[in-house]
């Protein structure tokens, strides 16, 4: 049975993550996307909360919370700025998350103590110019030499690229053997040949730092390589698990954000002599707002709750992204229509919060992805095949 009451010490996280981001992100998330500012002193304080890998061990430097408690920090974050709440998915989930799960004693002890206090950032070098959603049939080459590895591509629309000090970079080993031949490598940032370069423009997570990575002929040795050769593509898809629950998370905090700010605007602001909140067809926006709201927190507790209890839960992870990404998209076009002509511009934070949510129906698997792995396992047929 799904258990809906937080204990003690789960709303004692909530309230803090809640104050930290009304105390650190509220206030400088405005200024941040004006300025397309990737905030190094933001990520350093979220480091400091321990927020940058809450579900790694302690052993590993980590906080040793459950999937449950890392989804209440990160909601409240996703309620502040989606850019600062990139920084955690991608961190703890894609790249700490692999690292704890598929790495040796010694890759674990080398990496995450300085990845969960945010001295160092980590990437997750996935996707390429020419690989998206069909992740496995990427063509970043992995070639044996002596004593290692020299690996060779592209990488596209990489999250911290330009300041990560490790790239979990996945590369083919034998084209042959299509997703089994995949590797993934922890590729320190400084090696030779590696060179990343800023991509602009976008319309939302300006605050976020995104990059285009070029690998041009890295050795690494065999102890870079992260779980084994031909393990590259599940150590994706379990990073996959983590982040889309990651995201998912955050856009429940998009939701709840459209929610708070939107109840405030409609109380106060007065239109034919009274507050609009009054209008019936005000609140039949705020009312979508809410339901959205609390059915993306509800799917996502219930897949955190699976993943805390050791259950299957990739099907579930991807209900609950599609849902929450989708909701957070038609909640945020919903609160500036209740905001009128006051949410178009950045006094509010609701058409930040449409720009932002929108690349979440994209990254970490389109919501056309999450509807084929839903798809497959309603049907047992593989429409991808
Ligand atoms: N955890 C661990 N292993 C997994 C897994 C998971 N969640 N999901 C699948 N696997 C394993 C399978 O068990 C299978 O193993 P075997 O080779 O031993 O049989 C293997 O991976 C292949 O699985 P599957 O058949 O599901 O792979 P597909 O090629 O059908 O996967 C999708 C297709 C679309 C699901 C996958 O490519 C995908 O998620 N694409 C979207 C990529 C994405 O999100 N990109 C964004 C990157 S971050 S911005």
């Amino acid at each position: 049975m799904i258990e809906f009451d937080l204990t003690d010490e789960q709303k004692l996280i909530r309230e803090t993550a809640r104050d930290f981001t009304d105390r650190e992100i509220v206030p400088v998330a405005r200024e941040n996307d004006r300025n397309e500012r990737f905030d190094l002193d933001l990520v350093r304080k979220l480091g400091e909360m321990g927020y940058l890998g809450p579900i790694v061990d302690e052993e590993y430097g980590g906080r040793g919370l459950d999937y449950r408690t890392y989804g209440l920090i990160v909601e409240e974050i996703g309620r502040g700025d989606s850019s600062a709440r990139t920084v955690v998915s991608v961190q703890t989930s894609l790249v700490c998350s692999s690292i704890e799960r598929w790495g040796s004693e010694e890759q674990k002890h080398h990496w995450l103590p300085r990845l969960c206090t945010g001295e160092i950032l980590g990437c997750f070098g996935l996707t390429e110019p020419n690989t998206g959603s069909d992740a496995a049939n990427l063509s970043t080459r992995a070639e044996r030499n002596d004593g290692g590895w020299r690996i060779t591509g592209q990488k596209q629309w990489i999250s911290m690229g330009n300041y990560a000090k490790v790239a979990l970079i996945f590369a083919q080993t034998d084209p042959e053997q299509q997703h089994r031949g995949l590797a993934a490598f922890l590729v320190p940032t400084d090696s030779d040949g590696f060179s990343s370069s800023e991509i602009h423009g976008k319309l939302g997570l300006r605050a976020s730092d995104t990059a285009e990575l070029s690998i041009d002929g890295v050795e690494v040795g065999d102890d870079a390589l992260l779980g084994d050769v031909g393990d590259g593509f599940k150590v994706a898809m379990s990073a996959l698990d983590s982040g889309r629950f990651s995201v998912a998370s955050g856009c429940v905090g998009i939701c709840q954000g459209c929610v708070d700010a939107s109840v405030a605007y409609a109380k106060e602001r007065q239109q034919f002599g009274r507050p609009i909140a009054s209008f019936q067809l005000v609140q039949q926006m705020l009312a979508d707002m809410i339901v959205d709201t609390e059915a993306a927190r509800a799917l996502v507790w219930r897949a955190g709750w699976l993943k805390d209890t050791g259950q299957p839960n990739t099907t579930e992870t991807s209900i609950a992204k599609l849902f929450a990404t989708e909701a957070a998209v038609r909640s945020a076009n919903n609160a500036i229509q209740v905001h009128g002509g006051s949410g178009y511009v950045d006094d509010h934070p609701v058409e930040r919060y449409l720009r932002d949510a929108r690349v979440t129906t994209l990254y970490e698997g389109t919501s056309q992805i999450q509807k084929l792995i839903i798809g497959r396992a309603a049907t047992g047929v593989n429409a991808m095949a």
